[in-house]
Formats: structure tokens, sequence, C-alpha cells
């Protein structure tokens, strides 16, 4: 299979990367889990975060009341390379609802907002919504893009954002939606 070839770009200050992989194995400050609104753990990324992370995860969690769809939660990170858990909580996909793809932005975006209220500098994200949650890829990647740009222009603290992706059809989506996000936006630079 072809490799990919629009992965790495800066926008503003703060450069964009994707690649295939595991996020429980990212040591950047801060990883994302793509949780539910108990924030009490689940399958997927949530799952093996949960697993990697340790039992105090969910003791900490548990503390927390819960997360509305959109928004976003940090903890601490326990047994993880990262230092915390930005716990985001992405819609359940429905064809032809409007509210879906305002939801997935928002959860990307309050995602970056708890990094850069805590100083963060770099952070990883999986692809929200797209396994148990339904959402197509093909249109996720793009509503993705679009919101971390967004979020990125603004003064930041976070200087690296990694997507981690966890197969070859949601890296090419995603390499394809930031192709077009440079397209769009001339303050998008690739990098080789
Ligand atoms: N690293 C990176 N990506 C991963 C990993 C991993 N270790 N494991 C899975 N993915 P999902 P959602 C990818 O289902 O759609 C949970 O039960 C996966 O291939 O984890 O937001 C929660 O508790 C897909 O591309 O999250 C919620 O109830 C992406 O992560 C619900 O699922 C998201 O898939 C949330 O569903």
């Amino acid at each position: 299979m072809d490799k990919p070839e629009f992965t790495r770009a800066m926008v503003s200050q703060t450069a964009l990367e994707l690649l295939m992989g595991d996020i429980t194995q990212q040591d950047t400050d801060a990883i994302v889990n793509a949780a539910n609104s108990s924030l009490l753990g689940g399958g997927g990324v949530d799952g093996a975060i949960h697993r990697a992370a340790g039992p105090q995860l969910l003791e900490e969690t548990r503390t927390l009341g819960g997360c509305q769809t959109g928004d976003a939660k940090l903890t601490r990170g326990y047994r993880l390379k990262a230092r915390y858990v930005i716990h985001a909580v992405g819609p359940i996909y429905r064809a032809g609802d409007e509210s879906v793809a305002w939801l997935l932005a928002s959860a990307y975006r309050r995602s970056l907002e708890v990094a850069a209220e805590h100083g963060l500098q770099s952070v990883a994200f999986p692809s929200i919504s797209t396994g148990a949650y339904g959402y197509p890829v093909e249109l996720a990647a793009p509503v993705a893009l679009e919101a971390v740009h967004e979020a990125l222009s603004a003064p930041t603290p976070v200087k690296l954002v990694r997507f981690v992706l966890f197969n070859p059809p949601t890296l090419r989506a995603f390499s394809q939606a930031l192709a077009a996000l440079a397209q769009r936006h001339p303050d998008v630079q690739p990098i080789s």
C-alpha cells in the first residue's frame, strides 16, 4: 500500500503530525481518550488507555461526574508515558443529523482548550467517534482537522498536535483531509 504523502504540516507555530500507531505508547504531555459521557471506561481506545494507565485512572474518573458530549476533562496519566489524559466525548454518528459535526469539532476544540489551560506543549489524538460511535472516517477527518486548525489560530502553548491513527484507512483519510486543509488555508505549510 502506498504511504500517504501528506503527514506533517506547520499550523501557525504548531506542528501537526499524522502517524499510524497505538496511542497508549505516546510520550506526548497528554493523550486524548475517545471516552463516553460516563468516563467510566469502555472498549476501543478507551479500554486500551484504562488498561495501560492502571486502576488509578478509573478511581480519578469516578470523581469527575461524567462529561457531556462535545466536552473534555483532564486526569493524570498514571502508568502511561503521557503525564495526562484528556477524556473527550465525541458524538454517536447519526446520518442526516447536523449536530454531529458540531459536536465532533467541539470535542477536539475543548481538548485543546483544556491542554492550553494546563500549559501542555504536546497532545496526541485518536480519531474520535470513528470506531464504536460509527462516524465515517472520510467525514470525520475533515471535521477533526478543521477544528484543530481553528483552535491553533489563537495563541497556544501547544506546539505539537499528533494524530495517532490505528489502521491504514484511517491514516489515509486523515492524510487526504490534511491535503485539502492546506488548500483551504494558506497558513497550513507542508513539512516534507
Ligand atoms: N490507539 C489509537 N487508536 C485506537 C486504539 C489505540 N490503542 N484503539 C482503537 N483505536 P473507538 P469512539 C481507534 O471505538 O468511536 C468506547 O467503548 C479505532 O480504530 O475507540 O469514539 C468508549 O467507551 C478508531 O479509529 O472510539 C465509548 O463508549 C478510533 O480509535 C465509545 O467506544 C476510535 O474508536 C467511543 O467510540
